[in-house]
């Protein structure tokens, strides 16, 4: 966890600065006034995206949102706060700084310099990555679009709306990308990244969790703890790729991401915070007790986040895949923290063990190194979940309750890779479905929780006021007090 999620403070000042042009039309760094051909495509595409903005992103009529833009990659000016209107929002593109002497970190090109065009024989293979990259931005958008009806205070809204703004400008990273070294396929795919829909029967997104609802403010905390992580992960594989323009990319884009997992972390902590307050209040864990008594109960929380979580390690691909071996070796992939590894980045002849399950028992099979570095990646993430959850859990221990939450076993609830196809309780024990069809109902979200939660969130749009299932933050955002008038909501917002 890094000190942005922790805190929600910008990044400390790395690299140079390179102002944006706000002059233009589509704000940007990369020179677009230098390649009309490129800037008539992306200007094409841009009142489709303002389309899709006023369909599919946020629902609730706003006038004015205190967000912030960013001014410059590479310093922690890099940020500009202001009231503005979402539809205002200066999307653009940005990417950080180019370092001339990058050379290629791994695989069979390690060593080369990094690559400035797509080579043709990996542009199906780039073209992929980064329409399912791409895909993942607006889904989000289109899973929380309804929140802003159910805000436990403006400042979580003003949170929800960055979260959104943001995931908006993520999609034009990818367009940008799509659009200037992809040709007719790139723009094809441009425009299918506004045409499937979440959720959508016949036109949904490209990867499961983004197609799932979310339908509350206790969901959208947990996707912005488990889901937003996922995306730091990727984005730091993508970040190492020999593609250079995909790396700077998301380079800047993972400065971003980390406010939103600080939304998830603090956002998850101050509910906990209410309901811990709350039993010891009452003197009880009994779940008909404290949602009487307004608050969510902890065994609620822990069945949003075995959901959260088992979804999102889905969205690592398999333990083993031929794929992530093709992506490592090509040098369009990389590990997390590729540079900082102490070995040869090309694995040849390296091997790690899987767990797998084989007769209802887990066994170990030992797989090539490059097979399994989807788990690699996997495995770091889960040990940067478990430090959200210690956090949380310091609540109850402060509190001196015994009852804690935890990761479920990596096993539980999955639909891809390794474990799929079996059932394993989120203890880790293999189990039969007779067993699983049991419990099911005491590990994830029922109906009936989902509308127990659904019932405790009433909008509060007061400065300064939170609902009562959650704690206020400790602090607001960008040395504003709490009570902060972050949103200003439209005439219709009001009485909607
Ligand atoms: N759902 O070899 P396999 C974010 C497909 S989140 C549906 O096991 P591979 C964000 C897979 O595509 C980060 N399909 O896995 C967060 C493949 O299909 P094809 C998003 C799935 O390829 C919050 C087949 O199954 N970025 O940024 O090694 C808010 C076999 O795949 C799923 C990326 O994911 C699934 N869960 O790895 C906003 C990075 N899993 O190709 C944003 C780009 C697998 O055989 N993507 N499949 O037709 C990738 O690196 C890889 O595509 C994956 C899969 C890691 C997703």
């Amino acid at each position: 966890m890094t000190t942005t999620e922790r805190t929600g403070k910008a990044p400390a000042p790395t690299g140079p600065l390179s102002t944006i042009d706000y002059s233009e039309r589509i704000p940007n760094n990369v020179n677009l006034a230098g390649d009309r051909k490129l800037q008539r495509a992306l200007e094409g595409w841009q009142p489709k995206f303002l389309d899709w903005w006023k369909a599919l992103g946020p629902a609730l009529p706003t006038k004015d949102v205190y967000l912030r833009t960013a001014i410059a990659v590479g310093r922690d000016g890099w940020a500009h706060f202001d009231h503005v209107p979402m539809e205002s929002y200066r999307w653009g593109i940005f990417l950080a700084e180019q370092d001339p002497d990058r050379t290629i970190a791994f695989g069979q090109h390690k060593g080369e310099p990094a690559w400035q065009e797509v080579p043709g024989e990996y542009r199906a293979e780039l073209l992929r990555l980064i329409t399912v990259q791409g895909d993942t931005e607006p889904a989000s958008v289109e899973q929380q679009r309804v929140l802003g009806a159910t805000a436990p205070s403006l400042y979580d809204m003003r949170n929800l709306f960055q979260v959104n703004v943001e995931e908006g400008r993520h999609l034009w990273a990818m367009v940008y990308l799509l659009q200037a070294y992809f040709g007719r396929e790139g723009r094809e795919e441009a425009e299918q990244l506004l045409k499937r829909n979440s959720g959508d029967l016949d036109s949904p997104r490209i990867l499961g969790a983004f197609n799932e609802e979310t339908t509350d403010w206790l969901q959208f905390f947990m996707f912005t703890y488990f889901t937003d992580r996922d995306g730091k992960y990727q984005l730091g594989t993508l970040k190492e790729s020999a593609f250079d323009p995909l790396a700077r990319t998301c380079e800047f884009m993972l400065k971003e991401e980390a406010h939103h997992m600080f939304v998830g972390t603090t956002g998850v902590q101050r509910i906990v915070e209410k309901t811990v307050e709350t039993m010891v209040r009452l003197d009880t864990d009994d779940q008909a007790a404290l949602l009487g008594a307004g608050v969510i109960p902890l065994q609620i929380v822990q069945k949003y986040l075995n959901f959260q979580y088992s979804v999102s390690m889905d969205l690592f691909g398999s333990e083993r895949s031929t794929n992530v071996a093709a992506y490592y070796t090509a040098g369009l992939k990389g590990r997390w923290q590729e540079t900082r590894r102490k070995d040869d980045h090309e694995l040849h002849g390296d091997t790690r063990q899987i767990t797998v399950v084989r007769e209802g028992q887990f066994v170990t099979e030992t797989v090539p190194m490059l097979t399994a570095l989807n788990l690699d990646l996997r495995d770091e993430y889960v040990a940067d979940c478990e430090n959200g959850v210690r956090r949380w859990n310091q609540e109850m221990e402060n509190a001196g309750l015994a009852q804690r939450l935890f990761l479920p076993h990596e096993g539980f609830n999955r639909k891809v890779g390794s474990y799929a196809g079996h059932h394993i309780s989120p203890e880790g024990q293999v189990i039969d479905q007779a067993e699983w069809d049991a419990h099911v109902d005491e590990w994830l979200p029922l109906e009936a929780d989902r509308a127990a939660v659904a019932a405790l969130m009433v909008p509060v749009y007061e400065p300064g006021e939170f609902a009562g299932w959650i704690a206020p933050p400790k602090t607001g955002i960008n040395d504003q007090p709490v009570e902060f008038d972050y949103v200003h909501l439209a005439e219709e917002g009001l009485t909607a």
